[in-house]
């Protein structure tokens, strides 16, 4: 019927109409220069796995929940919970490491924390999360002021008629439960840390400011920067001035809807992992100003090959996790970030994989100033729900927060849009669009995802799932000698792929306990991990299609699906490096390994 296909018609028509605009999450770019004070520091926490501060007992939300931080007015008052007396946590923080009874904890937990605000004319004010695992609920001063869902990307909230002078106070309701729709879903490899585990902060603005920008080369060209200022509040006609002093060149934008697009002929040198060279750029209106560090590179590929800035690059990884070495949790600080930075360098890397979630924007810093390349990646992991659109909603959500945090970083070459996925039609279409949803905010880095190999082919492993069509570079997680296949004979593996396409062996690798030695076809033993390396190593020799690879994993890290007492004991022993910063045997031959590319 006639009015069906009209229907049908119309539905096509606003989805498409919807994907074709370019948006970037509402977020204010390189929050480190801008004017903010710090909420960091003890927050009061109350914690409440029946949520009890949220629903009344016929399970309904109601208005008297614990974000109304209510206190007794007179003796005979009831009221029971007072944040004033309540336990307090560290922000940043995981809650599961900072108290032994929250260890394993999933659920609810409630932060509170005052401060104070002197109101400034013609100012606004955000709210800036970092990070918060897994879904928060802000209120400001009793009052809801948003909901954000996923645990690695930072969010925000425009405050500014909400705050009163003096005395102010945010509660955060943070839940980590996992669900199955949720993304990453109910199993993951990796501790589900909960809480404010990033800083938060109170940023102010002047009323018409800059909101957002991007500078970089225009696509495929080393002579031209190409880049808009997004300026918030402003009206048509406001100029933008972008000065590059070091090159001695600027250029004057002008703001129409919003937006200022600007282009300049310059030569800057370029940032490579040899000289990771970074200049100030500096952007002004009559309003605000805001400085930033911005590298100049290109990325692409011809046919199986990796160019940076058009030359031929041997990615040299190593995958990690964002987990802090010798105390365990998560990362809270860049002094933490370069531990594992420096042992990268040490290892001989100019790659890092950042699994399997976006790290924070101090670790994309740390290590664009030491001249790593990076892949980061969104939690689309293992087997999450690909038929459901909120599903598909939430990831695509995740990786517009990180795309529009880092898509000023040099660093940052590889947008990976999930990790181990398994083969279907329905999963096919939800990367595809998110794949196309990256190349829709960035053109100009490579889209890639790690694929679930193992056991593929008679007499070798064949790359053909459908997914290589959509990436730019196929990403293979391969663990023989570990999950399949015995340890001396990864060697004469063969490769072959399908596609025309360059592959990072995005992960290899097995367990030992450092200081376990024995046997090397003892399991556990350092000596095992380290043969299994080395018959990795010659077998990944032989792949003439393996441009880079990142092996799994920098240090032992916490996972709850690791439970073998005296061994792992919490922990993912993959690491080369024990979660206490001692080496194993296979970090030397991984390392001897980059280093004889390096003479070659
Ligand atoms: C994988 C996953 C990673 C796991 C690893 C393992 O393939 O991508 O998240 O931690 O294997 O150790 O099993």
């Amino acid at each position: 019927n006639l009015n069906n296909i009209a229907i049908v018609f119309f539905i096509f028509f606003s989805i498409s109409i919807t994907a074709q605009k370019t948006e970037y999450a509402n977020l204010l770019q390189n929050i480190d220069a801008r004017q903010k004070t710090s909420l960091n520091g003890k927050w009061d926490i109350i914690v409440d796995p029946l949520e009890n501060g949220f629903y009344n007992h016929r399970l309904q939300e109601y208005d008297k929940g614990y974000f109304k931080n209510a206190k007794m007015q007179s003796p005979s008052d009831l009221i029971e919970y007072n944040f004033d007396t309540s336990l307090q946590l560290n922000v940043p923080g995981d809650w599961n490491t900072q108290m032994d009874k929250l260890y394993y904890y999933e659920g609810t937990l409630w932060y509170k924390k005052d401060f104070n605000y002197t109101p400034t004319s013609n100012q606004e004010s955000f709210l800036y999360f970092e990070a918060v695992n897994y879904e928060a609920i802000v209120y400001l001063n009793g009052e809801k002021i948003g909901k954000h869902i996923g645990g690695y990307t930072p969010f925000q909230f425009n405050v500014t008629d909400k705050l009163v002078e003096g005395n102010n106070f945010v509660v955060v309701k943070v839940d980590n439960k996992r669900k199955k729709e949720n993304v990453p879903t109910v199993n993951q490899d990796w501790w589900n840390y909960g809480g404010i585990t990033r800083s938060v902060h109170l940023i102010s603005v002047p009323k018409k400011h800059i909101s957002d920008y991007s500078i970089k080369f225009e696509k495929g060209k080393y002579n031209t920067i190409k880049g808009w200022v997004a300026v918030a509040n402003s009206a048509d006609g406001e100029t933008v001035n972008i000065q590059i002093p070091e090159l001695k060149e600027s250029a004057k934008a002008t703001v129409t809807e919003g937006k200022a697009s600007f282009s300049i002929k310059a030569k800057p040198k370029l940032w490579s992992p040899e000289l990771p060279k970074l200049y100030e750029v500096i952007i002004e209106t009559s309003t605000d100003k805001v400085v930033d560090q911005i590298g100049f590179r290109t990325i692409t590929t011809d046919g199986s090959k990796i160019l940076i800035n058009g030359e031929e690059t041997f990615l040299k990884g190593i995958s990690i996790h964002e987990e802090a070495a010798f105390k365990t949790g998560r990362i809270v600080s860049a002094e933490e970030c370069k531990v594992l930075l420096n042992w990268a360098k040490e290892l001989g890397c100019n790659f890092l994989r950042l699994a399997h979630y976006p790290h924070s924007e101090a670790m994309v810093k740390e290590a664009e100033k030491m001249g790593f390349l990076i892949w980061s990646e969104i939690p689309v992991y293992w087997t999450i729900q690909f038929e459901n659109e909120d599903t598909y909603a939430n990831a695509e959500n995740q990786l517009t927060e990180m795309i529009s945090r880092d898509k000023n970083r040099a660093s940052v070459v590889l947008w990976s849009m999930a990790n181990e996925t398994p083969e279907s039609k329905p999963r096919l279409s939800f990367i595809g669009s998110l794949a196309k949803k990256a190349r829709q905010l960035d053109d100009t880095r490579l889209i890639t995802a790690a694929l679930d190999t193992q056991g593929k082919g008679d007499d070798g492993n064949l790359i053909e799932d459908p997914l290589g069509e959509v990436v730019d570079v196929i990403g293979i997680n391969n663990y023989c000698g570990w999950y399949y296949g015995d340890v001396n004979s990864c060697s004469s593996i063969k490769w072959a792929s399908a596609y025309n396409k360059p592959m990072i062996m995005s992960e290899i690798g097995g367990g030992a306990l450092y200081g376990l030695h024995g046997d090397k076809n003892e399991r556990w033993t350092e000596e095992y991990q380290d043969e299994l390396f080395k018959s990795n190593i010659e077998m990944m020799k032989n792949i003439d299609f393996m441009v880079g690879l990142s092996p799994w994993i920098l240090m032992d890290f916490r996972s709850s699906r690791r439970p073998l007492r005296r061994i792992q004991d919490d922990f993912n022993r993959k690491g080369l490096i024990s979660e206490q910063g001692m080496k194993k045997k296979a970090f030397f031959t991984l390392q001897e390994y980059y280093h004889d590319m390096d003479e070659k």
